[in-house]
């Protein structure tokens, strides 16, 4: 296998494509979407989520990994490089930690126009309990250069992308890779951790979107100077023109979801629900700092009222909050919108456009009928 080679934005070959206008969802995107499965919403009842309702993003192919032959090599920058196997990590201090991870492209289905990636709505998000043991000392007992900046961790899995062949590969900052909550993942939910998602092992990097989880973890590398591989330099980055750099996607954005009420219709997805009360409920998270409040409308964003937020709970910091609310729903189609807010501000109603349609983080509109009917069948 080749390692990852250096990229920058006048080496790769091709650029995010975006939907020509009215453009629909072509078979490749669909192709993505069957093999990238996000969790259904209804799921948002759960503080862990179940065991295979966890979204899973994979770019390429999930590598064949024989955990006994399988080893960690941690080297570059560093006064000691380590080798490691699952059984070496495992003896080291475990430790347990409800995290949500959420798809950097979470919301890219819906901007306009289309940045053609995997179509994502709303569903690529989860919370799980990972379990592994701390990066930090482990950079310690290495001896980290002091001119160190940036940790690279590379994954077994290898493909192309816009022309660019690589294992996939991203550069942390050396601040955020000693952070005491960075993890090297072995377990998910009590169990070991799922192919799909990154057995043996993978990276916890609670707070961040997505795609600095890196799974089947091989090689972690520290380095004197910045990451400038392709899922650094080219991909994962808020550019609004074709030339412009386009400031790194980071931290996970504020966000409220709301478990649609009442049924769906099998193939609109449209809700019903009777007339009457209806306890309207989701969770609420955001990477960058904690959620201060919850807001819902039933006017399609008209007005607004509080939700009942669950207080932060301090051992679950980077976990999703519940949040409740009762709706007294009269007869007629409504639309529901939820917003959530946290120190450094609410989630946008209107969609902030960029390229590759990163960090999306628009508020959710759900359109429902209510019913005056009794309830029957
Ligand atoms: N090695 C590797 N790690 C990866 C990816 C990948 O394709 N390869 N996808 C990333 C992205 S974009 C996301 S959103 C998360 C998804 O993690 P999950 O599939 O466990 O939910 O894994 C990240 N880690
Ligand atoms: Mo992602």
């Amino acid at each position: 296998m080749t390692t990852t080679q250096p990229t920058t934005e006048s080496t790769h070959r091709g650029r995010a494509r975006i939907a020509e206008p009215g453009e629909g969802i072509g078979l490749d995107e669909l192709a993505l979407a069957t093999r990238n499965h996000g969790m259904p919403l209804e799921a948002l009842r759960y503080d862990v989520t179940p065991p295979g309702l966890h979204y899973v993003l994979t770019h390429y192919d999930i590598p064949a990994l024989d955990p006994g032959s399988w080893s960690l090599e941690l080297g570059g920058a560093v006064a000691r490089p380590l080798r490691l196997t699952l059984d070496d990590l495992r003896s080291r201090p475990a430790v347990t930690s409800r995290v949500l991870l959420e798809c950097a492209g979470n919301g890219r289905a819906r901007l306009e126009p289309r940045p053609v990636s995997q179509p994502w709505l709303l569903e690529a998000v989860g919370t799980a309990e990972w379990t592994g043991t701390p990066l930090a000392p482990l950079l310690e007992e290495a001896g980290v250069s002091p001119e160190a900046v940036d940790v690279a961790f590379t994954g077994a899995d290898h493909g192309v992308e816009r022309g660019v062949e690589q294992d996939y590969a991203r550069g942390l900052p050396l601040a955020e890779a000693m952070r005491p909550d960075v993890l090297l993942v072995w377990g998910m939910n009590g169990m070991p951790l799922p192919p799909q998602h990154g057995a043996p092992l993978r990276l916890l990097v609670p707070g961040w979107y997505g795609m600095a989880h890196v799974k089947w973890l091989t090689r972690i590398e520290v380095l004197e100077t910045a990451f400038t591989g392709f899922q650094n330099a080219v991909a994962y980055r808020m550019r609004t023109g074709g030339d412009d750099d386009g400031a790194p996607v980071t931290r996970i954005a504020p966000r409220a979801l709301l478990a649609p009420p009442g049924w769906p219709d099998f193939m609109t997805r449209e809700r019903f629900v009777h007339a009457g009360p209806v306890t309207l409920t989701g969770r609420a998270w955001s990477g960058r700092a904690p959620v201060t409040a919850v807001e819902v409308s039933t006017d399609a964003g008209t007005t607004w009222a509080p939700a009942d937020l669950a207080p932060a709970d301090p051992a679950h910091p980077h976990a999703w909050r519940a949040w409740t609310c009762t709706w007294d729903a009269a007869p007629g189609p409504h639309e529901l919108v939820v917003r959530a807010a946290d120190a450094e501000g609410p989630q946008p109603t209107e969609a902030p456009w960029n390229r590759q349609g990163m960090a999306n983080n628009l508020v959710q509109r759900v359109p429902v009928t209510v019913l005056d009917q009794p309830r029957g069948r």
